[in-house]
């Protein structure tokens, strides 16, 4: 609009003008003003610049710890906006591999005979209270109130070297004693996530109206961890510490972060 009223003002200003376009005479329909477009600061595509461009504080972040017991995933940083959260997530490739299977050989579910599924668990602490949520197994706050239950896994193209290819969870909620530990989960239903990446990297953004649906809104400030799994073993979570006298499990607190609007 403003570039609009710019330019009639120009011509308006050089009478002997002979460019055809005729000036405005108001019987033209006003365009609408346009609606602020959402535009995510983070398109989930598997190229990594966008997350090097986002503003120092905007983000949270942690790297594991080499000494950690469980150390395979190494580095996250998660941003969240009014209608997502995403997540750059990296793991060591030297401890996951999964076997992507036998492509020319399906079994009764249309899977690469042998496949090998990698779980990737996300957990929030979706009202960002610690007198909610449990599972004090993996977080020392014991604040998470839904878990997301997806899978990687590698997948071998023609002319593309091996790279994960899925991430679509379900969601559960904490389903046992406030704090408490335990694999203690309810079936929430599906969430609506997309991902995409290479092996070790990977982004992927939850949609936080999905959660709310599910009756879990997330709070403005909330709270994160992950998991990736091995047969059904964790190997790899963040954040992590490692262990130590005073804390034997290497157990940390939730990722804390802060919604940017
Ligand atoms: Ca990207
Ligand atoms: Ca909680």
């Amino acid at each position: 609009m403003a570039v609009a009223a710019m330019l009639f003002v120009g011509f308006s200003c050089n009478p002997e003008s002979n460019d055809p376009q005729k000036p405005d005479d108001g019987k033209d329909p006003e365009p609408e003003p346009e609606p602020t477009e959402y535009v995510a600061k983070i398109a989930v595509d598997g190229d990594f610049a966008d997350w090097a461009a986002l503003p120092a504080g905007s983000f949270s972040k942690t790297y594991g710890d080499e000494e950690a017991t469980h150390p395979a995933l190494t580095h996250c940083k998660v941003y969240a906006d009014a209608q997502y959260i995403f997540v750059y997530i990296e793991w060591d490739t030297d401890i996951v591999e999964a076997d992507p299977g036998d492509i020319n050989n399906l079994d009764e579910y249309g899977d690469p005979t042998g496949l090998e599924l990698v779980p990737f668990h996300v957990y929030i602490n979706t009202d960002g209270s610690d007198a909610t949520g449990g599972f004090s197994d993996q977080f020392s706050d014991a604040n998470i109130d839904v878990l997301l239950e997806g899978f990687l896994y590698e997948v071998d193209e023609p002319g593309v070297s091996m790279k994960i290819a899925s991430y679509e969870p379900s969601a559960f909620a904490w389903n046992g004693d406030v704090n408490g530990k335990g694999w203690t989960w309810a079936d929430l239903g599906g969430v609506t996530c997309a991902g995409a990446g290479i092996d070790g990297k990977y982004e992927l953004s939850i949609k936080r109206d999905d959660l709310k649906e599910l009756g879990q809104p997330v709070a403005d400030e909330f709270s994160i961890g992950f998991d990736i799994q091995l047969a059904w073993d964790s190997v790899g979570i963040l954040p992590n510490a490692a262990p130590s006298e005073d804390n034997a499990a290497g157990v940390l607190a939730s990722l804390k972060v802060t919604t940017q609007k």
